[in-house]
């Protein structure tokens, strides 16, 4: 019942692992790293089954009986080097008497988690033990796993309409449940911009103000940001800030109407149509401005990306936008991170380093000779904010319904051609806010088309097949319920009660 699909999963004959009042979480005495994996995971198990699981260090032979063992080992083979987050290949070995996790490295450890997760009965997921769920059985398994690409995505638009710091934890929470292992942040649109610059603080002041349908808007200080940033580093899952530009830039420009080249005069903005704003090139104080920005965002954010946008600029000439994208990465690279832009930067000089965010077309393939990885998100296929059906409230249509079975069935490998798995860094679900007014309606769109996603990127391509995801899926809804996570029941699934 495991989400994503492990690369290898061998059921063993024998009697089940029972948790227990006896049960020890051992940590290999080596490594204070595994330490707050090992928390992670008593956290999760002592609630609902009342148990106290102490934690004790072990210095080497046999795991325990009852024990369940979390430990690295520094000399299994490197399959390839991570773009984030760390090595995430694990084993585990579930028998009668003991469980044993082993992997290269923490983030192995924390994606081995949580399959032992999904391998105890659902009631796992209850925030207390007052309802007594029977006994907490593992299968006794064999499990060698592995990601399939690096990057396995989600993007959430807190422009468009914002959400707080708790309800993107609630976001990354579910991330976190899929393996899922970066967090994308679309932070700036022609609706609202949402992340403090204190060097800048017109930008909040006057930008942040609105979103789509009107006053109520909100941005993240840059400790809340911080607080995001190392709330998804718990849960090795890398942020990845985005400041679109030069288009989608009517927020940014409220402050700044001399750097305005799109258009339409910077105003407050609250409806959906876009395209119409852009920063000017030429001006030299928007460089100042793009730098300021980029400079204080880059201090504050772990990892190693930013995201520039780059999408949907219809108002300078193709020139202006090459030369407009080749100067924000010379300046995303001298305040050291790699860029990422959607697919329309292809138009420009990249660097090997730089990223490219496939969304509606083949185009993206144009970025390959210049030794840039390409992100796919096909419209069609991982857009979350589209409808499931014609009949869906919530969404939008422009690229198609998109059923949980769309998501599911497709190759990243064969989407486009020319653009093999070595080309490809991995694939991301985009989820834009123009019709999502809180958390509860983003799940809604989320659930279940992101774990459909997340298996995409995860599960080698052999491995998957509908009719088994299926019925994988239908069995994490008691999951979902417990969790407090809303969901689209779509038809087709057999939901189990
Ligand atoms: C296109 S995808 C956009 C966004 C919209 C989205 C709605 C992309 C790079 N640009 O500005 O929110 O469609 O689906």
């Amino acid at each position: 019942m495991v989400i994503p699909a492990p690369a290898s999963l061998t059921p063993q004959r024998g009697t089940p692992f029972a948790l227990s009042d006896s049960t020890t979480i051992w940590v290999s005495a080596d490594s204070a790293a595994v330490w707050p994996v090992a928390e992670a995971l008593a956290l999760q198990l002592r609630p609902p089954t009342g148990f106290g699981l102490p934690i004790q260090m072990v210095s080497g032979g046999p795991i325990p009986r009852d024990g369940i063992q979390l430990s690295l080992a520094a000399n299994t083979p490197v399959r390839a080097q991570p773009l984030v987050g760390g090595l995430e290949d694990y084993e585990l070995v579930v028998t009668a008497d003991s469980v044993a996790l082993v992997a290269r490295a923490p983030a192995g450890l924390f994606r081995g988690v949580q399959t032992l997760r999904q391998l105890f009965p659902f009631g796992i997921e209850a925030e207390n033990s007052v309802i007594k769920m029977g006994n907490w059985l593992l299968p006794p398994v064999h499990i060698q796993d592995h990601p399939r690409f690096a990057w396995r995505g989600a993007m959430l638009d807190v422009s468009r309409h914002f959400f707080t710091v708790g309800e993107v934890k609630q976001y990354i929470d579910i991330l976190a449940l899929y393996k899922l292992n970066v967090l994308h942040l679309h932070l700036s649109d022609d609706q609202g911009w949402r992340i403090e610059i204190r060097s800048r603080p017109e930008l909040t002041a006057l930008g942040s103000v609105t979103e789509v349908g009107g006053r109520n808007g909100g941005y993240y200080t840059q400790a809340d940001y911080a607080e995001l940033a190392r709330y998804a580093a718990d849960r090795f899952i890398t942020l990845v800030p985005e400041i679109d530009m030069p288009g989608h830039t009517n927020a940014m420009l409220l402050g700044h109407p001399e750097l305005s080249c799109g258009r339409q005069a910077p105003a407050l903005y609250t409806s959906i149509r876009v395209g119409f704003s852009a920063l000017c090139p030429e001006k030299e104080e928007t460089w100042a401005l793009v730098d300021d920005i980029v400079r204080e965002i880059a201090a504050i954010t772990p990892g190693p990306y930013f995201h520039i946008g780059g999408d949907e600029v219809e108002t300078l000439t193709r020139e202006q936008y090459a030369a407009f994208v080749e100067r924000a990465q010379e300046i995303v690279t001298r305040h050291g991170k790699r860029m990422i832009g959607w697919e329309e930067i292809y138009k420009a000089r990249l660097q090997p380093t730089t990223l490219v965010q496939q969304w509606r077309s083949d185009s993206a393939r144009n970025a390959i000779p210049y030794g840039a990885k390409i992100i796919l998100s096909p419209a069609r296929r991982v857009y979350l904010d589209m409808k499931y059906a014609q009949a869906t409230e919530l969404g939008l249509r422009w690229a198609g319904v998109v059923t949980v079975r769309t998501t599911y069935d497709w190759d990243p490998a064969a989407y486009i051609p020319g653009v093999t798995e070595e080309h490809i860094a991995g694939v991301e679900a985009p989820l834009w806010a123009e019709t999502i007014r809180n958390i509860t309606a983003a799940q809604f769109l989320a659930m279940p088309r992101l774990p459909s996603v997340a298996e995409v990127g995860w599960t080698p391509q052999g491995s998957r097949q509908w009719e088994d995801f299926r019925r994988r899926l239908a069995a994490h809804a008691p999951r979902w319920r417990l969790l407090g996570i809303n969901y689209y029941a779509s038809p087709e699934i057999r939901w189990e009660r």
